[in-house]
């Protein structure tokens, strides 16, 4: 049973980590956002990647939701000792995955090939690729002015409404090797429980990825990430209400409009099913909370229930 995952940083690990409880991880191929990559002291982060890394990998904190477990934070302390910036938080163990990617990438080595590499290194058992090797950024536009992601999501604690999202260099990216190939081999192609505007938009706006999406449409099923209507962490249902005009099950099969087979939404939102089904998508009512062990296990037989039977 060969699936795709296109996800963003917790929501997707999480997700990926439910479907690997039940599917054999190598035929998991997950495609990564990498919308909020950005440079930190001259280092190179990929925050979603490396969430979905460590998390699938046993190595991410799960409390936090992204970082290293048992991680210790001395060249921070350093770095503003000496007066350096410290907004975005890079720990010990996490800097030293920064300092081998960067240099790789400095070398010539795409992204997806250092990610592939590092991936192999701490026996991450499935394939995890960027969504591309080109650069491609996520930028906010407020009242208050246009900001990088991470500028805007962890400096300014994503308090500004969004007026717009922006992915700068998208036009011109092509699609990581293997992930036009993940997505026309895979029997089912899964849209995460991933924030749609900052973690699934960056994907999309691939144009050689929409189109591969978009061919497969029959086998395509998108998890909403809204629960009654609310975000279970981040900014996903303001920017719903800002950039959609609602937070409804509705709003959110109109991000995957052209996309999708099937919205998985929770029992919460059983009410917006309707409105799913007049938008030609099949509505999937069950329990989507992956902090819950039951939930968790009904959304995957959910999702894996449209792999069609051989
Ligand atoms: N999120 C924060 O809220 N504050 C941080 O200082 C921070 C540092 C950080 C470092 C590495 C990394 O991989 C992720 C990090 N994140 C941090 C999370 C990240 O900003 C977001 O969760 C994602 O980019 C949104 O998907």
């Amino acid at each position: 049973m060969k699936l795709a995952v296109l996800a963003g940083g917790v929501g997707g690990a999480r997700f990926v980590q439910a479907l690997i409880e039940v599917v054999h991880p190598g035929d998991v191929t997950v495609i990564a956002n990498v919308g909020d990559d950005l440079e930190v002291h001259g280092l190179h982060v990929s925050p979603d990647l490396d969430t979905l890394l460590y998390t699938l990998a046993g190595l991410g904190d799960e409390e936090r939701g992204w970082g290293r477990a048992s991680e210790t934070w001395n060249a921070r302390d350093t770095i503003e000792r000496l007066g350096g910036e410290t907004w975005f938080q890079l720990g010990d163990r996490d800097l030293g995955l920064h300092l081998v990617r960067t240099e790789a990438l400095r070398r010539g080595e795409p992204l997806s090939a250092v990610t592939a590499r590092i991936a192999r290194a701490v026996g991450l058992g499935l394939p995890l690729l960027p969504a591309t090797d080109d650069r491609l950024r996520t930028r906010i536009r407020t009242p208050a002015g246009e900001f990088e992601f991470q500028e805007w999501f962890v400096a300014r604690g994503h308090r500004d409404p969004v007026d717009r999202v922006v992915y700068e260099g998208a036009s011109e990216a092509r699609p990581a090797p293997g992930v036009l190939e993940a997505l026309e081999a895979a029997e089912l192609i899964a849209i995460a429980p991933s924030n749609p505007f900052v973690s699934i938009g960056p994907i999309l706006a691939v144009d050689e990825i929409r189109a591969a999406v978009e061919r497969r449409r029959e086998s395509v099923v998108a998890v909403s990430p809204l629960i009654g209507g609310r975000a279970v962490k981040g900014p996903a249902d303001a920017m719903f209400q800002s950039l959609a005009g609602g937070t409804g099950a509705g709003q959110v099969t109109d991000c995957y409009k052209g996309l999708i087979d099937a919205l998985v939404l929770d029992e919460a939102d059983a009410d917006d099913a309707r409105e799913v089904a007049e938008r030609g998508v099949r509505p999937l009512v069950t329990r989507t909370l992956m902090s819950e062990p039951d939930a968790r296990a009904a959304l995957v037989e959910t999702v894996l229930g449209l792999v069609p039977a051989r």
